[in-house]
């Protein structure tokens, strides 16, 4: 009687909401790639399973910028290569007590942080692991059948090798374009590509900020809101940095679900370069509204020491994780000429 009940709401269900109300009453059990047994009901894990999953350090990510293997072209072109690894069966604990099943680019949500110069030739090695269909979908300029949008990669080990010149010069994201596609965006299919001018930009210290949420009970809005996908990280661990350096944050915004995000910090303003396309600033501000997929280049230095927030201003995403914290240290006494940024 149990089973051919479950039969019979099995069958309604996918009948009138084929694509998300299966997954979220099946109960499954999986194996992630390093052995644990999972037990899921469809995409929730299960809450009894207590053990963090996945190694991501949203302090690591921060200054991470991965240039490729780098060699040379006879013509002198410089060709960068990449490997982009996609999964979709890794758990992580993404607040206290809450597990998510991340969908993941080398492991991490966001993926690894690309960059190169303008007119680099790219050759980005892209393997599916996972279990569902995915691709690499660039913005930029790019020939159409490298767009990952046609060129659907297979599970379990499908290769696609994407393959451009870079550009143009910007702040740009990269992520999955598989359909449904705010379920393989919401998971965590996405990353930051930037590309840098030829002439370069001024030294400072750099930082990445993904700003995303995560809908952990699949009702198509988000219950989380973070910079880096770890709700109110930067507040608990604050970003140090140092008076009169210039700071230059790559923030890019690929919350789902809401049409608007922002960034607003406290005690400083910033010049910002809308999508990073242009080397002059079109304005100076202490806040920016960003749509979904809106990104650009924040520019500032801290002049007085101390602690600032910097946060959503829209409230709603501030109390619900898109908090942190600059702990801005004096420089005061220090040789600038020794200052080394991350490469
Ligand atoms: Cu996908």
């Amino acid at each position: 009687m149990i089973v051919l009940l479950a039969v019979t709401i099995g069958l309604s269900t996918i009948i009138v909401f084929p694509s998300f109300s299966e997954a979220e009453s099946e109960l499954k059990t999986f194996v992630t790639h390093s052995g644990k047994v999972i037990r899921t009901t469809g995409e929730v894990i299960d809450p009894l399973y207590t053990v963090s999953e996945v190694e991501f350090d949203p302090m690591e990510y921060l200054r991470e910028f991965n240039y490729g293997k780098v060699s040379k072209l006879e013509d002198g072109t410089t060709v960068r290569e990449y490997t982009i690894i996609a999964e979709d069966d890794k758990v992580m604990e993404v607040s206290p007590g809450v597990f998510y099943n991340v969908w993941t680019y080398n492991g991490t949500v966001p993926g690894p942080t690309i960059r190169a110069t303008e007119g680099d030739l790219l050759k980005i090695n892209f393997i599916n692991n996972g279990s569902k269909e995915h691709t690499i979908h660039f913005h930029g300029i790019h020939p159409a059948e490298m767009d990952g949008v046609f060129e659907i990669v297979g599970p379990g080990g499908g290769k696609f090798v994407y393959e451009f010149e870079a550009g143009p010069v910007g702040v740009h994201p990269y992520h999955c374009h598989v359909m449904p596609l705010e379920e393989h965006i919401v998971h965590g299919l996405y990353g930051v590509f930037i590309v840098d001018p030829k002439e370069g930009r001024e030294p400072a210290d750099e930082m990445v900020m993904v700003l995303n949420g995560l809908d952990t009970d699949f009702d198509t809005e988000n219950n989380f809101y973070a910079a880096n996908t770890i709700p109110f990280y930067y507040q608990h661990h604050p970003i140090q940095i140092n008076t009169n350096e210039l700071i230059r944050v790559y923030v890019v915004n690929m919350v789902e679900f809401d049409p608007i995000n922002n960034f607003h910090l406290h005690g400083n303003l910033y010049t910002y370069y809308p999508t990073g396309t242009d080397l002059v600033p079109s304005f100076y501000t202490d806040m920016i509204t960003l749509s979904q997929t809106e990104r650009g280049i924040m520019e500032f230095e801290y002049t007085y020491p101390g602690k600032y927030l910097f946060h959503a201003h829209k409230v709603e995403f501030s109390e619900k994780g898109w908090v942190g914290m600059f702990l801005v240290n004096d420089n005061a006494n220090s040789d600038e000429s020794s200052v080394k940024y991350g490469s």
